[in-house]
Parts: C-alpha cells; sequence; structure tokens
C-alpha cells in the first residue's frame, strides 16, 4: 500500500505555488515537485532496514539549482492518483521550436520497491519528442559495438575504477539497447557497502549513462551536503541522439492521432 500526501513545496519568482507529492511503501519514500516534475528526494532502505536519501537535490526552490539552472523547466499541473501522482502540461504550438500543440502526461506511481514513471502524449502536427532532453555530450548518431572497450556495461565492472578508464572526463554516453521486447532491461547498479541496488527496465531504445562529470564540489546541495565530480550517476532512459536525422535508429517522431508512450521502471532493493 501506498501513501501519497500532497503539500506546498514553495513559489516561483513569479508568484505561482510549486506543490510537492511524498509518496511512501514499506521500501520506497520519493518526493517529487510539480515544478519540471523534478524527483527532489528518493529514500530508499539498505540492508539493515534503514531509509537513505540517495538521490542528489536541493532543500528548496531558493537553492539556486532549480531556479538558475534549469531556467527552461516549466510548472506541470498535478493529479493525485491511486499510488502515486499524474501531471500534465500542454506546450503550446512553437514551443522551443517544436511544432504542434502537444498535450503531455508524466505519471510517478509507487508499487513496494519499485517506481514507474510513465509518459504520455498527444500532438496536433507531427513533432519529435524525448522527455528526457538534457544538454548532454551527444555520440552524432553512430552505433558501435561495446565489446573490447570501456563502454562494455554488459558484465558487473567497479564503477570507480571504470570512469578511470573513459577518456574525458567520466561516462556520459547514450547506450544503444538491444530491444527484443517492449519491456527490456536496462541496467543493475549494485552498491557494496549498503546492499542497496537498483534496476532500471524500459521501453525506451537507448540510455544516457551520465557520472556527474560536471559537478566540482562548488554547488551545496540538502543539508548544506557537497557534491564533487563522479558523487552520482543518472541513468536516463531516451531515444538515441539525432534520431530525427537517421531513419535507420527507432523513430522519435510523435504523428496526429498517434499516442506516445513510454515507461521506466527504477526497481529498489537490497542484496
Ligand atoms: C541502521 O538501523 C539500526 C537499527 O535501527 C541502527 O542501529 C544503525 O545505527 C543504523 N545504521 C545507520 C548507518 O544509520
Ligand atoms: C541482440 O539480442 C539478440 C537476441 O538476444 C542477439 O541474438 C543479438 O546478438 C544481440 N545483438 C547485439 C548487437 O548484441
Ligand atoms: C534525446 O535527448 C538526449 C539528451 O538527454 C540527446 O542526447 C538526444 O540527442 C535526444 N534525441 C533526440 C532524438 O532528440
Ligand atoms: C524488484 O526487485 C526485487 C529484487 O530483484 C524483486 O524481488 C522484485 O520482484 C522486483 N519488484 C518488481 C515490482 O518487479
Ligand atoms: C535534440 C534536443 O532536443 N536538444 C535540446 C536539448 O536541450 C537543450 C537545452 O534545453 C537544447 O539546447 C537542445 O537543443
Amino acid at each position: 500500500m501506498t501513501s501519497v500526501t500532497r503539500d506546498v513545496f514553495g513559489k516561483l519568482p513569479d508568484g505561482r505555488t510549486v506543490e510537492k507529492f511524498l509518496l511512501e511503501s514499506n521500501f520506497v519514500k520519493v518526493q517529487i515537485i510539480s515544478f519540471g516534475c523534478i524527483i527532489t528526494c528518493l529514500e530508499a532502505k539498505d540492508r539493515h532496514g534503514n531509509f537513505t536519501d540517495i538521490v542528489l537535490g536541493f532543500d528548496n526552490l531558493e537553492g539556486a539549482f532549480y531556479l538558475s539552472f534549469f531556467i527552461s523547466l516549466v510548472l506541470w499541473k498535478p493529479m493525485e492518483i491511486e499510488n502515486g501522482v499524474q501531471f500534465s502540461y500542454m506546450s503550446a504550438d512553437g514551443e522551443e521550436g517544436y511544432p504542434g500543440e502537444l498535450e503531455v502526461w508524466v505519471t510517478y506511481t509507487l508499487v513496494g520497491s519499485e517506481l514507474t514513471i510513465n509518459y504520455k502524449a498527444r500532438t496536433s502536427k507531427t513533432t519529435p519528442i524525448n522527455l528526457t532532453n538534457h544538454s548532454y555530450f551527444n555520440l552524432a548518431g553512430q552505433v558501435l559495438p561495446v565489446q573490447g572497450t570501456c563502454f562494455d556495461l554488459r558484465k558487473p565492472v567497479d564503477l570507480g575504477s571504470q570512469i578511470a578508464k573513459v577518456k574525458g572526463n567520466g561516462f556520459d554516453h547514450n547506450f544503444c539497447l538491444n530491444i527484443t521486447d517492449k519491456q527490456h532491461s536496462c541496467a543493475k547498479v549494485y552498491h557494496q557497502p549498503s546492499g542497496r541496488v537498483l534496476t532500471v527496465r524500459t521501453t525506451q531504445p537507448g540510455v544516457q549513462f551520465y557520472t556527474a562529470n560536471f559537478l566540482d564540489g562548488s554547488l551545496k546541495g540538502k543539508g548544506g551536503a557537497v557534491y564533487p565530480k563522479h558523487s552520482a550517476f543518472c541513468l536516463e532512459s531516451q531515444a538515441w541522439p539525432d534520431a530525427v536525422n537517421k531513419p535507420q535508429f527507432p523513430t522519435s517522431f510523435l504523428y496526429p492521432g498517434d499516442d506516445y508512450d513510454q515507461t521506466t521502471w527504477f526497481n529498489f532493493s537490497v542484496q
């Protein structure tokens, strides 16, 4: 049984209210705000049953980050649903240069140890759509095998020493998933000291693996915590880079009358 509680998170500079939703199961507590649908806090049990927040973030809206770093974020309209919350947004024709009025729904549900994120959209004109877009390094459309490279993460590796093998700052790359089913396993990350395991499944064709290469310890996060380089990772399920120009890639276009429907499952367990 998941409880859902709703409260005020803060106010935007223009006075609009940002709400927060706390979803709580016996295994996971997650807080999501209506500004950018951001997960501001996610607590998962370790092998001793202790909850700890395992996402980076900031205590409040004033925590410069949300406002100055993510100024392209928008305020979504929230609705409480069973086991979760659904956010909707109407993107006007031409917003950020994209054609069509796009109605978007993002739904977070928590059941037991698993957090599910479903993305749905409808458009009035044909448009590419990629709801987890962040301006990260782009592989420029070349699909290469990972075998024999530092990118071969198909078998477990020690993340700290693997990052050192990547040229440049660390991982910030799209991995092309080998889709055999509508829903497929995408990643498993194990933290030995706490016993926590994060497994990710998705319906999306790719995942951007990012190892927080641009954090440098200058940002002050929750409770004054300092976030150094490589102190976190992101697993962003997404369309492959440059799919709009590559007909051989899984399509990222949404056509009028069709439904965009993508889901990612984050399962927090212990081992
Ligand atoms: C985990 O919980 C146990 C039992 O409540 C407690 O004794 C222990 O100190 C906690 N460990 C940490 C790291 O918080
Ligand atoms: C993709 O998966 C199929 C079925 O498991 C396998 O036969 C094929 O070799 C895989 N392709 C790549 C590029 O790994
Ligand atoms: C999707 O967004 C990612 C960034 O998260 C970007 O690298 C990729 O090029 C985008 N793909 C498309 C088809 O827009
Ligand atoms: C989450 O992962 C655990 C451990 O692998 C598994 O027992 C559980 O069934 C998973 N939950 C769901 C909803 O798939
Ligand atoms: C492909 C794509 O959508 N790129 C955009 C991702 O987001 C950044 C920052 O908002 C834009 O500058 C890119 O154009």
